[in-house]
Parts: structure tokens; C-alpha cells; sequence
């Protein structure tokens, strides 16, 4: 079996990584990080002794991402889960004072890499008449909250192109999930603010949040399931949020 995460280098993707492997399946794994990429295929290889591709590379990158999939050596074609993970939000500001170069980064990342990214694997999935796909969205992506806007945006699309796969994909016998979280402590605060480790770790005080850990067991849950069952939407959170602001903090 076959796993391909993309935004392997660090929190739900990493995660995802190692509890996939420990599964045994053989790894295809991306990221911008190389140098990260590479010390987890060591760490899979050591404990898990399972096979690791890595591919560095920006899922922004419409040529480079499409050339670097269409050239998958032949033994690693037969891909059985695509996790459509590479993600993030870039500022948490009021549209009408919004950062634009973000509002593009986020855009282009979330949305037009998760579908560059699937419109290079699915159809190897299609020619073998099996395959799954699972794209992490967002609690983000079911309510709006303030400032959220163009990222609660993005996971809007997720979670709409979800279904949109699920529909077109449903002949070919494809199965289509999305895990969407509420908060998980993994590096997404700290790139939502841009390096302000005081701003990113109030996100997560005074509650237990969500670990990549959690995800990864959420979505190693869904791919035991039997052949004709799909999970097709997850909305995933700490026990301590009922919604996208409301906790309860401690
Ligand atoms: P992290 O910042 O820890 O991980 C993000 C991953 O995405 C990294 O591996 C990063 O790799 C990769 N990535 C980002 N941009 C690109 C790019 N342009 N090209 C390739 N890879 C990219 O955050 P999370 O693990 O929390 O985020 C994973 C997903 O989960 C995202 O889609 C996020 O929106 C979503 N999510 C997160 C929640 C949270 O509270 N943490 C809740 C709900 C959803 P690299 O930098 O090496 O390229
Ligand atoms: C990340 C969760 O609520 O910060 O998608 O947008 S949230």
C-alpha cells in the first residue's frame, strides 16, 4: 500500500507520516523543507523499515508540481491515499486591512495546490479503479469567524471540492474523506503569525488542544474501514471547543 501526504515536514502531515508507516504502508512524502523531509524518511526507514519517497517541492508551483507527479517512478505509481494535507493561513486581520501577497499565498496554496495536486494523482487512482482521497479542511472551512476571511475562504473551497471529487469520482469507485479540525497545536499558529511565538501560543492557553497525533489516529481510523464504507466529512475538536471562537479556557 501507498500513501501520498502532502506538507510532510511538520505537524499533521508528520504525523500522519509515521502512524501511516507504522501501518505499513510505503510513503511518498512533500514539503518545501528538504532537510526535514529527509530525516523523516531516515526515522521511517529505521523504525518502520517501510519505503519512503520524498519530493521537494511548492504545491504553488503549477509546472513544477504537475512535471515532478508525472514523473513518478513507475514502482511508486500505484497510489492507494492521497492526503491532500499542505496548508496554512498567512494573518488573521480584517478584510479591508487584509495583506494581499497573503490572501494569494493562502489561495494558491490551499486551493490550487490541493487541486494541482489531485489533478496529478487521481487519475493514476482512476486507471486502477481504486483509491482514496482524503483533504484536510478546517472548522474553518463549515463557520466564518472574524478576520478569518479569505483562510475560513480557502477551507471553504475544500470543503466544497470535496464534494465536488466525491460526485465526479463516485464511477471510478474512488472514495473521498475530509477531516476538517478545530484547533491542534502544530506549527500553524506560529506561520499564521509570522514567527510570533507569544501571539501563537495564546491561541492554544487554557485548554488541551488537538495534537497531529490526534489527526493522524482520526485518519488512520477512516482508511481501516471496510471497502464499501466512506467516511466522507469528520468535523474534529478539542473537547473544550463547541465551535470556530467558542471555548472553554481554563
Ligand atoms: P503546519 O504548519 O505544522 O504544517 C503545514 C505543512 O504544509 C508543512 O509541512 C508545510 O511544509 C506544508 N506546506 C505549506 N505550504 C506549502 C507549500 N506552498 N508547498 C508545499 N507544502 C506546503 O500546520 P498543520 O499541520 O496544522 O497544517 C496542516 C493542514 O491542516 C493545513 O491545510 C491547515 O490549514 C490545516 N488545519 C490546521 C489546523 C490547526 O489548528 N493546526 C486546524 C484545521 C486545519 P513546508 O513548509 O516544508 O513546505
Ligand atoms: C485552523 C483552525 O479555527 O484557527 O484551520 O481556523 S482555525
Amino acid at each position: 500500500m501507498i500513501a501520498y501526504i502532502t506538507g510532510a515536514t511538520s505537524g499533521f502531515g508528520k504525523a500522519i507520516a509515521l502512524k501511516l508507516a507504522q501501518q505499513k504502508y510505503d510513503l511518498i512524502l512533500t514539503g518545501r523543507r528538504e532537510e526535514r523531509l529527509k530525516e523523516l524518511e531516515k526515522e521511517i526507514i529505521t523504525t518502520y523499515k517501510r519505503k519512503v519517497l520524498t519530493l521537494t517541492y511548492d504545491v504553488r508551483q503549477r509546472e513544477t508540481t504537475l512535471t515532478i507527479n508525472a514523473q513518478l517512478p513507475e514502482q511508486w505509481k500505484q497510489i492507494d491515499v492521497l492526503v491532500n494535507n499542505a496548508g496554512l493561513a498567512a494573518g488573521l486581520s480584517p478584510i479591508q486591512e487584509g495583506d494581499i501577497d497573503d490572501w494569494d499565498c493562502m489561495i494558491d496554496t490551499n486551493v490550487k495546490g490541493l487541486l494541482y495536486v489531485t489533478r496529478s494523482i487521481a487519475p493514476l487512482m482512476i486507471a486502477r479503479g481504486k483509491g482514496h482521497i482524503i483533504n484536510i479542511g478546517s472548522i474553518a472551512g463549515k463557520e466564518v469567524y472574524p478576520n478569518g476571511n479569505v483562510y475560513c475562504g480557502s477551507k471553504f473551497a475544500v470543503d466544497a471540492l470535496t464534494k465536488a471529487m466525491r460526485i465526479d469520482m463516485l464511477q471510478a469507485g474512488i472514495k473521498v474523506t475530509q477531516i476538517a479540525p478545530g484547533a491542534a497545536e502544530t506549527e500553524f499558529s506560529l506561520v499564521r503569525f509570522k514567527g510570533d511565538k507569544t501571539a501563537a501560543d495564546k491561541v492554544y492557553q487554557g485548554y488541551t488542544p488537538l495534537s497531529g497525533e490526534d489527526i493522524a489516529e482520526v485518519l488512520a481510523f477512516v482508511l481501516s474501514l471496510p471497502e464499501h464504507v466512506c467516511l466522507n466529512d469528520i468535523v474534529i475538536t478539542p473537547t473544550a471547543q463547541a465551535s470556530a471562537t467558542y471555548f472553554n479556557r481554563k
